[in-house]
C-alpha cells in the first residue's frame, strides 16, 4: 500500500525532517520537507529529494560483492557471495594482524556526524588497532580542537531564531545548509542584521547589512579587532567574563595592539568597517556561525580560538539568540560519548600508538577529539613504514581516492597496501583499488537516531526504502567481519555486541525517557533543555572555565591566547611569488552535489557539468582567459596541474580564484574515472605546512597560477 512517513535526511550533517512515500514495489516515490521538524521547520534541498532516490535505484548500484580480478584498479571483478566476501576479509584481516600487528589495520569514514563513524572506530579497536581515518582534519578539526580548548562545546548550536545579530564567516549557508540558510533569511526578515566575512560574495554577502571581504585566511585578525574594541569601550559581558572565563586580562593585553586601523592593514578591510562589525555584534544577542571557510587551514585554530573568544567575552554563550551549548537527555549516549566512553577504550598504552597521537595530542589519539588518527600521517606511514608499518584498510563512507589532497599520492598509498576493502553503493575511485568491495545500503534503506542541537531533539531515520540486491549496512557488515575474526583469534576486545542496528539505536537510547512510538511516528521527539546552566554543565578544561587563556596549550609550548597568524601566501618563507601570483581557494560548495557524490545523475550533470573555476574579469582579461574555457591549475607545492573550466566573475577578488571540489567522472575510461584530471586536489599537496594544534593543511589560500589548457 502507498504509504508516507515522517523521517530524517540522512544525507548530510544538516538532518533535515522529511515525508517520504513509499510506493507497493517498496520503492520510495517522493521525498518532501518535513515542515514541522524542529530542526529544519521545512527547509530541505534537491539532493535530499531528488540526488538520494536516484542514487538508490541508479543502474549502476552496486548489488553485490565482488572480488577483483587481474590487477589493483583494473577494473576487473568477479562476483563472489556474503560469506565468501567476509570470509576472505577477516582471513586477510588477520593474516596481518599476526605478521604486522593490529595496528598495522586502519579504518577509514567521514566521521562520528553519522553512526558509521563509531561503528568503524568500535570495529578497528575490537580488533586491537586504535587507528581510524576521518575526514575532519579537512572539514571542521580546527573549529573541534578550539571549541573544545575554550570550553564552550557550542557546535550546531546556533539559534539564528532568536538573534538580533548574526555574524556569518566563512560560510556559504545557502549551498551547504538549507536549514541555517532559511533561518538566516527569516531573521533577517524580522529585522536581524547580518555581517558576512567571505572573500567571496555569496548570496548571503548580498543579503548582508555588512559584507567584509578579507584577504583569505586573516580572519582571526578581525575577530582581535572586534575584541580590542569591545573590551575598550566596556561593551564585553564582565560579569559573565569575570564567573566563567579564565585569562581575561591576558587577552585583553593580547588584543590591545589589534585597533581597527592594524587590523584593516592584515585584512584588507577599511577600519570603519570593521568597527561598524564590532559594534553591531556588540548589540547583541548575537549568534556566529562558521564555516569551512576559516577550517582546513594552517592557521585554523587560532582563527576559531579568536572567534570562540569573541562569543566567551560578549556573554553570547548558552543564551537566547547566541551559541547554544551541546544538550542531550539524561541516559543518551551520543556518538562522541561512545567514542570516549571507558568500556570501550583500548589500554591507553595502545592508544597512544594511535597514528599522529604523538604530533598532534589535541587531534589524534586518546586525548583527540574523536580519538582518531591523523589522516595524513596514516598515508606516510604506508608509504613508509613509520612509525610502523601500516597494510590493511577498511573504507567506508568516504571517497579518499578524490577527497584527500593529492591525489597522486593517495592513490599510490593505497595501491601499496596489501589488502583493501571499500564498502560502497556505487563503483568510486576509491572503491576502483579494492581488493573486495562490499555493496551498501543507501540512507533511504538505513535506520538511524542521532541527536540534533538545532532542534533539542532526537532524529529518527526511517528504513523506507525496500532494499536493492544483497546491499548491507555498515552494522550487519561489521557484526558478519566480528564473528569471523573471533573464529580466527583475531580480535583484541568485544567492543561491538550489537547484532543490527535496531540493537546498536536501542543502546544509544538506553534509559533515556524518550517516547519510541512518538519517534518512529514523527521522525522527532523534543527533549526539554536548560539553557545558561554553567553550574550544571560541566566545562571541561583544566580551570573548569571557559578559557580565554588556554593551559593545555600552554602546557604543550603552543600560544595560549589567540592571534593573527599569516597565512600561507603572507609567511616569508611561502609567500606569494611572481611565479604563482593567484590564491587559490578550493571546496566551494555545489547545491547538486556532496563532495564527490552523485556524479552519475544525469540532472546533476546538466545543472553542473564541469568544475569551474571563478576568476575575475580583470585577471580573466589580463591572462586571456576566456569564460567557458578549459584552464590548467597549478599550485606552488603541488605536484601537477588539474583542469577546470573558467567562469568569469566579479563576485571574487582579482587576485584570488575560486573552485570547488569532488570532481570525477563516473563514465570516464580507466580506473581513475578522470580523479587526476578535473579533480582540483590533483594539483594540491598534503605536505603542509599542518597546524600544530590540529594537523590540519591548507585547502585554501594556496599560491597558484593559471594557463589556458590549448589541447581541451
Ligand atoms: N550542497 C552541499 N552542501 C554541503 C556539502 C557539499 O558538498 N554540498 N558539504 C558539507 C560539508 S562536509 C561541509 S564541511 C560544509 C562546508 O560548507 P561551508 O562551511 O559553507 O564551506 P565552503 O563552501 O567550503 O566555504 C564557505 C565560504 O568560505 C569562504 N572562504 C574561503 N576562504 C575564506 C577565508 O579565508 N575567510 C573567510 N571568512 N571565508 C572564506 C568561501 O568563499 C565560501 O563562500 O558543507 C556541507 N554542506
Ligand atoms: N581540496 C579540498 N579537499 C577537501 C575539501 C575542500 O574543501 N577542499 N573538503 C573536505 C571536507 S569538508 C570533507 S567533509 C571531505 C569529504 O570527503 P568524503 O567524505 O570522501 O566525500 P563524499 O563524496 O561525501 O564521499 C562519501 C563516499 O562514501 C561512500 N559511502 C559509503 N557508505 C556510505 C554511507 O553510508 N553514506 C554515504 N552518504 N556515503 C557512503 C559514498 O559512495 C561516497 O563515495 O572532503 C574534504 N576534502
Ligand atoms: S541539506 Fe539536503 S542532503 Fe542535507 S539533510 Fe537536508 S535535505 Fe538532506
Ligand atoms: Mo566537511
Amino acid at each position: 500500500m502507498v504509504h508516507t512517513v515522517a523521517s530524517t535526511c540522512w544525507e548530510c550533517a544538516s538532518k533535515c525532517g522529511s515525508l517520504i512515500t513509499v510506493g507497493d514495489d517498496g520503492r520510495v516515490s517522493k521525498i518532501m520537507p518535513n515542515t514541522k521538524s524542529p530542526v529544519s521547520k521545512g527547509a530541505f534541498c534537491v539532493k535530499g529529494m531528488r540526488a538520494l532516490p536516484e542514487w538508490t535505484y541508479h543502474p549502476d548500484r552496486l548489488t553485490h560483492p565482488m572480488r577483483r580480478v587481474g590487477e589493483r584498479g583494473g577494473g576487473r571483478w568477479e562476483r563472489i557471495g556474503w560469506d565468501e566476501a567476509l570470509d576472505e576479509m577477516a582471513d586477510r584481516m588477520a593474516a596481518i594482524r599476526t605478521q604486522y600487528g593490529p595496528t598495522a589495520l586502519v579504518g577509514a569514514v567521514s566521521g562520528a556526524a553519522f553512526s558509521r563513524g563509531p561503528i568503524m572506530a568500535l570495529l578497528m579497536r575490537s580488533i586491537g588497532s586504535p587507528n581510524w581515518m576521518i575526514n575532519q582534519d579537512l572539514c571542521g578539526g580546527c573549529r573541534a580542537v578550539s571549541d573544545r580548548l575554550t570550553g564552550l562545546s557550542m557546535t550546531n548550536g546556533e539559534d539564528i531564531e532568536n538573534a538580533a545579530c548574526i555574524l556569518v564567516v566563512g560560510r556559504n549557508p545557502m549551498s551547504a545548509d538549507p536549514v541555517q540558510w532559511m533561518a538566516i533569511k527569516r531573521a533577517k526578515a524580522r529585522g536581524a542584521s547580518l555581517i558576512v566575512i567571505d572573500p567571496f560574495r555569496t548570496n548571503a554577502a548580498e543579503l548582508a547589512d555588512l559584507w567584509l571581504q578579507p584577504k583569505p585566511g586573516t580572519d582571526a585578525a578581525i575577530a582581535m579587532s572586534m575584541m580590542q574594541q569591545m573590551i575598550s569601550a566596556g561593551r564585553h559581558d564582565s560579569s559573565f567574563v569575570q564567573q566563567w572565563c579564565h585569562g581575561f586580562d591576558a587577552l585583553a593585553e593580547r588584543v590591545r595592539p589589534y585597533t581597527p586601523e592594524y587590523a584593516a592593514s592584515l585584512t584588507g578591510i577599511s577600519a570603519a568597517d570593521i568597527s561598524k562589525a564590532a559594534d553591531l555584534y556588540a548589540g547583541g544577542p548575537s549568534v556566529f556561525v562558521s564555516g569551512h571557510g576559516i577550517d582546513a587551514a594552517s592557521n585554523g585554530v587560532q582563527t576559531f580560538r579568536a572567534f570562540h573568544c569573541l562569543v566567551a567575552i560578549s556573554g553570547n554563550l548558552d543564551r537566547e539568540g547566541g551559541n547554544r551549548r551541546a544538550k542531550r537527555p539524561a541516559g543518551y549516549t551520543t556518538y562522541m560519548d561512545l567514542l570516549h566512553d571507558p568500556r570501550f577504550r583500548l589500554p591507553l598504552e595502545l592508544e597512544k600508538q594511535t597514528i599522529g597521537a604523538a604530533e598532534y595530542p589535541l587531534w589524534a589519539g586518546p586525548a583527540g577529539w574523536q580519538t582518531a588518527c591523523h589522516n595524513k600521517s596514516v598515508l606516510d606511514a604506508i608509504l613508509t613504514s613509520e612509525p610502523y608499518p601500516v597494510r590493511g584498510m577498511y573504507i567506508s563512507g568516504v571517497n579518499i581516492a578524490v577527497m584527500y589532497p593529492d591525489t597522486r599520492r593517495t592513490l599510490a598509498a593505497l595501491k601499496a597496501l596489501d589488502f583493501i576493502c571499500v564498502a560502497s553503493q556505487t563503483m568510486t575511485p576509491t572503491a576502483a583499488v579494492a581488493d573486495i568491495v562490499l555493496p551498501k545500503t543507501t540512507t533511504l534503506e538505513e535506520e538511524e537516531i542521532d541527536i540534533s542541537q538545532t532542534g533539542a531533539c532526537v532524529t529518527y531515520t526511517h528504513p523506507a526504502s525496500a532494499r536493492i540486491g544483497e546491499v548491507r549496512c555498515d552494522m550487519e557488515i561489521a557484526a558478519g567481519l566480528v564473528e569471523r575474526l573471533r573464529a580466527r583469534g583475531a580480535l583484541t576486545a568485544e567492543f561491538l555486541p550489537w547484532q543490527s542496528q535496531a540493537a546498536f539505536n536501542q543502546f544509544l537510547i538506553g534509559e533515556a525517557n524518550i517516547d519510541q512510538q512518538a519517534l518512529r511516528r514523527d521522525g522527532f521527539v523534543e527533549f526539554p533543555c536548560t539553557f545558561g546552566d554553567f553550574a550544571e554543565q560541566s566545562i571541561k578544561t583544566p580551570s573548569g572555565k571557559f578559557e580565554l587563556y588556554s593551559n593545555t596549550l600552554a602546557k604543550l609550548g603552543l600560544d595560549p591566547l589567540p592571534d593573527h597568524v599569516a597565512p600561507l601566501y603572507a609567511r616569508a618563507a611561502t609567500a606569494v611569488s611572481a611565479d604563482f601570483p593567484l590564491v587559490l581557494q578550493t571546496g566551494q560548495r555545489e547545491k547538486t552535489y556532496h563532495h564527490s557524490r552523485f556524479r552519475e545523475q544525469a540532472w546533476a550533470r546538466k545543472v553542473s557539468p564541469d568544475p569551474t573555476i571563478r576568476i575575475h574579469p580583470e585577471t580573466a582579461e589580463r591572462l586571456g582567459l576566456a569564460d567557458g574555457c578549459w584552464i590548467l591549475v597549478e599550485t606552488e607545492a603541488g605536484a601537477a596541474p588539474c583542469r577546470l573550466r573558467a567562469e568569469v566573475t566579479d563576485r571574487t577578488a582579482p587576485d584570488v580564484v575560486t573552485t570547488g571540489i569532488g570532481w570525477w567522472r563516473p563514465e570516464a575510461s580507466g580506473p581513475e574515472f578522470a580523479v587526476l584530471d578535473i579533480n582540483v586536489n590533483a594539483a594540491l599537496t598534503y605536505a603542509g605546512p599542518m597546524d600544530p594544534m590540529s594537523g590540519s593543511v591548507d585547502t585554501r589560500a594556496l599560491p597558484c597560477r593559471l594557463r589556458a589548457a590549448t589541447d581541451a
